[in-house]
């Protein structure tokens, strides 16, 4: 929903992969069903005839279409080896392979590029795939998924995909993504981010930052960094870097609102470098609600955060989670305050998905183990409302966001930018204005519950507080040493976190 809406942005993931493949001497294709159909992928199995094809299963609500996609590859092409990886695909693995029946031969968990050549040549030596690091067959489990040697080796393979002037976010369009920095350090409840990657930290170096920004041909640039800047002097360098180089992009970026206001000067910095959107997960409005989430910063920071970010002239975008017990007070006291800010606010829902502390942990009992539903856009926890008036809420809340920056509203207060776009044949931002009654609509949300469920995720462990969260990890906890932090920024970090490590 989310992608057909507000941004689309390019597979970033898919293209490191494909670098490192093709650094080993493999002719490589991709293909991005973001904006390609399932007919393109057709078109190249039939003329191309791959020995082997991938795809990258980062979302839970991809999965089945991925199962299906593979089940029709395998068809077609009886002996290409079909395998699966990415972020969900690597919580889910031994489910992946039971839906698929046999149509997907190997699940490679964890950081792609580290073992992905490993995993070719076991395939075309017909030697041992479960000699693969993070390699999960029907067969059993290989060793544990390991991490690459540095970051600095890979440059994604952007000149892979076809359709560049399609990935934008809001007036940045077109828009590239790139890594600063992999890894989050604290481990917040709901998100699987730092669970993926066993909380480690690690940075690339300034210098290749900018030599690939240089190489960027596009004006924005999406820093992918799960929380940018938590390095004050990460930033810093990487700024320097882009400076002398005389680098003029326009930037997106993430984070949090305890980091923006330890490094200040980092964001004063960056904005004037050309940073222009900033997100950040703000998660409640009340100090339940921050309790709850582990967000461990209070609403007094929060708010001074916002008031910082709009002291910079940055435009900024909230998220903030909706709980299925929302009754209607909270949604319309929720709403009030969205009316009320002038920033743009994000509702997601709050939802356990495999990866995260409240799969683990939540004692509500889920309501749907669809892929499909694990979206954050949909409740699979039991709702107070009706689920009927919960979408009703939900939707009408998040029409304030349509209200404000979408529509004609949003093209008066940018009709410069619009006109500058089309004028250069960019449409998604001018495009996005009015898609959003298409998309956010109660009763296709509610209907997405009535569909047939044909893969069905395994159930979480019975609940249990004292259930091990490590267990879940898919690259293994390592520690301090992981993290490529100074000691001030991990004694920040471990005040401003809770829980276990
Ligand atoms: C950038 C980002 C986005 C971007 C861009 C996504 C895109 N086009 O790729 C945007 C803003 C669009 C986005 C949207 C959403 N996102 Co997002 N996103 C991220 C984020 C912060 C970084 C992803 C990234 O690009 N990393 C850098 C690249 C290099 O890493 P990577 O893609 O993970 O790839 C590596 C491995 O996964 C693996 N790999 C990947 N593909 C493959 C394929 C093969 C064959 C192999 C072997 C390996 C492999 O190797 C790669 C290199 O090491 C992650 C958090 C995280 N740290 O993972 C969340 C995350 C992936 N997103 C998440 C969510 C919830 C969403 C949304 C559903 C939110 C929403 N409702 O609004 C939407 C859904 C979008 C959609 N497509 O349907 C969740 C995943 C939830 C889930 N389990 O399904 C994550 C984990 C964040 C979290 N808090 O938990 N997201
Ligand atoms: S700060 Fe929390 S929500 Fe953000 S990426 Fe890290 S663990 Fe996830």
């Amino acid at each position: 929903m989310y992608t057909r809406v507000f941004l689309r942005l390019e597979p970033l993931g898919l293209e490191t992969v494909a670098s490192a493949m093709r650094q080993a001497g493999h002719d490589v294709r991709l293909i991005d069903l973001q904006v390609e159909t399932h007919r393109d992928l057709d078109r190249i199995l039939r003329d191309w005839r791959p020995d082997a094809l991938c795809f990258s299963g980062n979302y839970l609500a991809n999965i089945p279409e991925i199962i299906d996609l593979a089940r029709t590859v395998k068809q077609l092409l009886p002996h290409c080896f079909v395998f699966v990886g990415g972020h969900s695909a690597s919580f889910t693995a031994s489910d992946v392979l039971r839906h698929a029946e046999g149509a997907i031969d190997c699940i490679l968990k964890g950081e792609g590029e580290a073992s992905v050549n490993a995993l070719l040549h076991a395939v075309a030596t017909r030697g041992d795939l479960l000699a693969v690091p993070g390699a999960v067959t029907n067969e059993g489990s290989g060793p544990p998924p390991r991490f690459v040697e540095s970051l600095d080796d890979i440059l994604p393979a952007r000149d892979l995909l076809r359709h560049r002037r399609k990935y934008f976010i809001g007036t940045l369009d077109p828009c590239a993504s790139i890594e600063f920095a992999r890894g989050c350090p604290w481990d917040c409840v709901f998100c699987s981010a730092w669970t993926f990657y066993g909380r480690s930290y690690r940075a690339r170096s300034p210098e290749v930052i900018a030599e690939e920004l240089a190489s960027i041909r596009e004006p924005g640039v999406f820093i992918v960094d799960d929380v940018a800047f938590v390095h004050a002097e990460h930033g810093m360098e990487i700024g320097r870097a882009v400076e002398r180089r005389g680098i003029r992009k326009q930037y997106y970026l993430e984070t949090r609102g305890d980091v923006l206001l330890r490094n200040k000067d980092v964001f004063r910095y960056w904005r004037s470098l050309g940073l222009q959107y900033m997100f950040i997960g703000m998660e409640a409005i009340d100090a339940a609600g921050l309790k709850a989430f582990r967000k461990r910063i209070t609403l007094d920071k929060n708010f001074e955060a916002l008031e910082f970010a709009r002291s910079l002239g940055i435009t900024v975008a909230l998220n903030l989670i909706a709980d299925p017990d929302w009754d209607r007070e909270r949604f319309e006291a929720v709403r009030q305050w969205c009316l009320e800010i002038p920033e743009i606010v994000n509702i997601s829902v709050n939802t356990p998905y495999p990866g995260t502390e409240i799969w683990l942990r939540e004692q509500r009992r889920l309501t749907s183990l669809d892929y499909r539903l694990y979206d954050i856009q949909h409740a699979v926890l039991p709702t107070r409302l009706p689920l009927d008036e919960f979408y009703a809420e939900l939707v009408r809340t998040q029409q304030v966001l349509n209200r404000k920056h979408m529509g004609w509203a949003a093209l008066r207060g940018a009709a410069g930018q619009a006109m500058h776009l089309l004028m250069h044949g960019q449409t998604n931002f001018v495009r996005m204005l009015w898609r959003f009654n298409s998309v956010f609509d109660p009763r296709l949300q509610l209907g997405d519950h009535a569909r047939e469920v044909r893969y069905t995720m395994s159930p979480p462990p019975a609940a249990d507080a004292s259930s091990n969260v490590k267990a879940v990890y898919v690259h293994g906890p390592a520690g301090r040493k992981s993290r490529r932090i100074d000691e001030a920024t991990e004694k920040f970090v471990d005040e401003t976190r809770m829980g276990t490590n």
